[in-house]
């Protein structure tokens, strides 16, 4: 394994492609299906490995990693795996402790409490050195795929990242990170971006290791009305999809399909379709139709089952009415937020069978 997690020459050929031609907007027979947090503790396999490691040593080690991505893969007929990771190992790379504490999640040690501790970060880290371990983790994992399906790397969005590492972890209200975003606006966009910076890095590096598509999770947009997300997200997430696109133009690697998932941020779907990103996924709040009519036929779209859908004694008439709405063509279906720990596995091979079968059989018609 220590062999294949360098081995960035020899990957096995791919044999599902259906998410990468939905992203480009060409034709597929099915609707390509995955599930946002697909890797976690819904699943008894992945409970018995976490139970033996800690959180960021799983995420730390590429071969416990790979098995934990893998596990999904090889229970249910998705068409996407991601790749097991975290989005605050970004704030980690910048010095910043981050502890998983059991029933109240990650939490950092020290948040950042005024624009002064802006100067504690480490502003010229080694991102590729740093987070080595993700590119680690991402090429044994395309290895050990062996082809089946597309790997997606990730990132948190800028505004998300920011409002943990001040936060300090979860909050009802992002009261503390809106706070800098009034009173203190120069120093958030210098936070900002830096974490953009290092973000496009970290991004055109995992390409660099195997990934083949990216997903950046702006999972906390709807804390921030319209005004505050044109100001402190918009321009941030387009910099990420243009950057990362053009770095890996520069180093002669054709570009991979970007996914946007900006939750929460209804009022921002048509600008975000105005963006480089290839797929806009939307959460379940939304409403297909309005999704579509906003979007345009320019960009795919990608969600957004409820999670709670998943325990529904008639979940199969809701994906179908889901599917009806969006329409087989530029679509990646998923839920439209991650799945919940208390899901049962064949809740979600339900989705993703139901997803496949629908969909082959409006095509046909
Ligand atoms: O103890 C455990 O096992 C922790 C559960 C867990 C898991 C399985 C956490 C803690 N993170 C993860 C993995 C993870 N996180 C993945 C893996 C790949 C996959 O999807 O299968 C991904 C993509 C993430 C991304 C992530 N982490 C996001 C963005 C997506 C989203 O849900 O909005 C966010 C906000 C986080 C922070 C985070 N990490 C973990 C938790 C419980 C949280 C949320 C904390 C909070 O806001 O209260």
């Amino acid at each position: 394994d220590t062999e294949l997690c360098k081995d960035r020459d020899n990957f096995p050929p791919l044999k599902n492609d259906l998410i990468l031609r939905a992203a480009r907007g060409e034709y597929t027979e099915m609707i390509p299906v995955w599930a946002m947090r697909q890797a976690g503790r819904y699943l008894p396999e992945f409970r018995e490995v976490r139970s033996k490691h800690e959180f960021f040593t799983l995420c730390r080690t590429p071969s416990l990693a790979c098995e934990v991505t893998l596990q999904p893969i090889r229970r249910f007929n998705l068409d996407a795996s991601i790749i097991f990771s975290d989005i605050l190992v970004i704030p980690q790379a910048l010095g910043m402790d981050v502890e998983m504490i059991p029933g109240k999640g990650p939490t950092f040690i020290r948040p950042l409490e005024h624009p002064k501790d802006l100067k504690e970060l480490e502003h010229d880290v080694d991102v590729d050195d740093k987070l080595g371990y993700v590119y680690d983790a991402i090429t044994l994992t395309r290895h050990k795929l062996e082809g089946r399906v597309p790997l997606i790397g990730f990132a948190g969005g800028p505004w998300t990242l920011m409002a943990y590492m001040i936060e300090g972890g979860g909050s009802q209200t992002m009261s503390k990170a809106k706070q800098w975003l009034y009173r203190y606006e120069d120093e958030s966009h210098q936070l900002l971006r830096l974490l953009v910076d290092i973000t496009v890095k970290f991004l055109v590096g995992q390409v660099k290791a195997g990934a083949q598509l990216l997903q950046v999770f702006e999972s906390h947009a709807g804390y921030l009305g319209r005004d505050l997300f044109n100001k402190y997200s918009l321009q941030y997430l387009r910099d990420i999809c243009k950057n990362v696109k053009r770095e890996l133009v520069d180093a002669k690697i054709d570009p991979v399909p970007m996914i946007v998932f900006a939750r929460g941020a209804h009022y921002a779907l048509q600008e975000l379709a105005s963006t480089d990103y290839d797929v806009i996924s939307v959460d379940w709040t939304i409403d297909p139709k309005e999704a579509r009519n906003k979007i345009g036929g320019q960009s795919t779209i990608q969600g957004n089952l409820d999670p709670c859908a998943l325990y529904a004694n008639k979940a199969k008439k809701l994906i179908g009415k889901m599917i009806a709405e969006f329409g087989t063509q530029r679509y990646i279906a998923n839920l439209g937020h991650g799945i919940y720990p208390n899901v049962e596995p064949s809740q979600l091979d339900c989705f993703v069978e139901c997803v496949h079968a629908y969909s082959k059989n409006l095509n046909a018609t």
